[in-house]
């Protein structure tokens, strides 16, 4: 885990940019889907619910859980029981961009765990300027 700084426009700029965008989806798409059926079930998207975005882990269990499956209900776009990358794909940016509205303008410290979306983005800005 490190200490970033990030604003809204890093994370606009890395989901906007289809092609890092579109190999961090499938990267982690492939990671999650622990059985390569080619589908995430519940309990394999459970995963990136814990590490991707940043819930309040002070909150009691059985909230969490009611938090994590009507997550999963936003995902699973066609209600037929699991994930495909389309809908992981388009969920995902989904939810980022509506985190990168809730920060406005200005830059927010956060703690982020290594090889998390918003870390990639955070890597992303970094190497974009350094380019
Ligand atoms: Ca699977
Ligand atoms: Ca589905």
């Amino acid at each position: 885990m490190s200490v970033e700084v990030l604003d809204s426009a890093t994370i606009v700029s890395f989901v906007e940019d289809d092609e890092a965008f579109n190999v961090t989806i499938l990267n982690r798409f492939a990671h999650l889907d622990a059985d390569h059926d080619g589908l995430l079930s519940y309990a394999e998207l459970l995963r990136v619910f814990e590490t991707h975005f940043g819930i309040d882990v002070k909150m009691d269990p059985n909230e969490l859980a009611h938090v994590y499956e009507s997550l999963f209900v936003q995902f699973d776009h066609d209600s037929n029981g699991t994930v495909d990358l389309e809908e992981f794909k388009s969920e995902t940016k989904r939810i980022m961009l509506a985190m990168a509205n809730g920060m406005g303008f200005l830059p927010v410290q956060m703690v982020l765990e290594e090889g998390s979306f918003l870390k990639i983005a955070v890597e992303h800005e970094s190497a974009k300027l350094a380019a």
